[in-house]
């Protein structure tokens, strides 16, 4: 997982606040101090944090809850927002159909695996990548390009004697003619700094590129947002790519420091394959990071599935039969159940009866089947079922009579589930879509 350390702090925070009896302001106190800690120990920025934990403190007491939020949903919606807001608005990547994009950066910090990563990428949107390896200083460059790029079945033009990039460049443009994307990967040493940024001018020049991207070590932490600032004022970037964050304990702080250089981070390196490249996306990110899930995409899809009508019906009567068939058939239009859970604010962190949220896609047909194979009257009342039309129901939906006794057990622990969300343990519109999913 991303920024693992960070994450886990983080949710412990959210677990905090979910958990408490209440919210009074010993509780906010302490979340903030919780915050501050969890992001300093990442590395991020000492004032920064201060002024974020302000602020979270401030809007947390005094702002009051939007309608049809709690109190806690509230918080943690605070937590949440102020958090993003630390790591920048949202870059969009619109995908010209031809679009050339240089790679810029020291040495070791990835851009020839970015390079790959990136026309994979590409590939992937259906555009015909092609990389252009202009590194003339590091050994080996164009062979190590070479084998990357075999695996993502990309081609690459390079020269391993060559001595002068910029002729490679031109050569290079002349055999991706009939590319859609072409990326450019430069060398990350030289014999100086001006030295490489001079290169780098020419190269530009030359290759005339729609995106300059930058690359960048996360282990650097604060110095990450130097170096960016460094490189934007002598070659003027147009984003940056953020490699390493995998485990790097210093993500939060190369994050934070990039975002606050105002140089847009692109994308993020999640791992040395070919296909641990994400666009950078902050609220995904922090949701991810908060162990919220992805919220965002989770109120999208919900809305996409859930029929609102029908889990009022739920709420007001019995969980039929028919209406947990619907439901599952809901959930497993949206993914794995798991992940599902994951997305909603304080879920995973309650008490889900054993075995709710193992239920796998291949399970979650098994006992649609078995559903459909009862008769309406069953479907509305189970406890009508009897030995020998259990039996029948397995044969008929080829699967055994354990299982429909499973699916019929799992449907009275839901319904009992449901009973204690309906005493109103949970209000608001957020918890309106939990009971949604169940
Ligand atoms: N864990 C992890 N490793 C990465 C990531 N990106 C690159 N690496 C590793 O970092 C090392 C350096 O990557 P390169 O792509 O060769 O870096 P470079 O910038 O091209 O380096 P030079 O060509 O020497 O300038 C390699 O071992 C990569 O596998 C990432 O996102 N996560
Ligand atoms: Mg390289």
């Amino acid at each position: 997982m991303v920024l693992d350390k960070l994450s886990d702090s983080l949710t412990g925070v959210i677990k905090k606040i979910t958990r408490a009896p209440f919210i009074d302001e010993k509780l906010v106190k302490e979340v903030v101090r919780d915050i501050q800690r969890s992001l300093l120990v990442s590395d991020v920025n000492v004032r920064l944090v201060m002024d974020l934990s302000k602020r979270i403190e401030e809007r947390a007491l005094q702002q009051k809850a939007i309608a049809g939020l709690t109190k806690k949903e509230h918080v943690i919606k605070v937590v949440y927002e102020e958090l993003i807001s630390l790591l920048g608005e949202k870059q969009d990547y619109h995908l010209p159909t031809k679009t050339r994009v240089m790679l810029i950066g020291i040495q070791g910090s990835g851009k020839t695996t970015t390079s790959v990563k990136l026309a994979k990428f590409f590939s992937k949107k259906g555009l015909r990548p092609f990389i252009i390896a202009a590194d003339t200083y590091r050994p080996a460059a164009y062979d190590q390009l070479l084998q990357l790029a075999e695996k993502a079945n990309v081609k690459v033009y390079g020269e391993p004697e060559g001595k002068d990039p910029v002729k490679i460049v031109e050569s290079g443009l002349e055999k991706a003619a009939h590319a859609d994307a072409v990326i450019l990967d430069t060398a990350g040493r030289h014999k100086s700094e001006e030295e490489l940024f001079r290169e780098m001018k020419e190269l530009a020049q030359r290759f005339r590129p729609d995106e300059k991207l930058l690359v960048i070590d996360s282990n650097l932490g604060q110095s990450a947002g130097k170096q960016a600032a460094a490189f934007h004022k002598a070659i003027g970037l147009t984003g940056v790519v953020l490699t390493k964050l995998d485990g790097s304990a210093k993500g939060g702080g190369a994050l934070s420091a990039v975002a606050e250089t105002g140089t847009k981070i692109r994308f993020v390196g999640l791992g040395e394959g070919i296909d641990d490249l994400e666009i950078f996306d902050p609220e995904r990110f922090v949701s991810r990071i908060l162990g919220l899930g992805d919220l965002r995409g989770l109120m999208e899809r919900a809305q996409e599935h859930v029929d609102e009508e029908k889990v009022r019906d739920i709420l007001k009567g019995d969980l039929t039969l028919d209406a947990l068939r619907d439901q599952i058939k809901a959930i497993r239009n949206m993914g794995p159940l798991g992940n599902i859970l994951k997305m909603i604010p304080g879920f995973s962190m309650m008490s889900m009866p054993e075995g709710a949220t193992e239920m796998t896609e291949e399970k979650m047909d098994r006992f649609l089947y078995i559903i459909d194979s009862m008769s309406r009257k069953e479907r509305a009342d189970p406890k009508i079922l009897n030995a020998h039309r259990i039996n029948r129901i397995a044969r008929g939906s080829g699967t055994s009579r354990e299982e429909v006794k499973e699916l019929l057990n799992y449907h009275r622990t839901m319904k009992k589930a449901l009973k204690g969300f309906k005493k109103g343990r949970f209000k608001g519109p957020l918890a309106k879509m939990m009971r949604g999913m169940r």
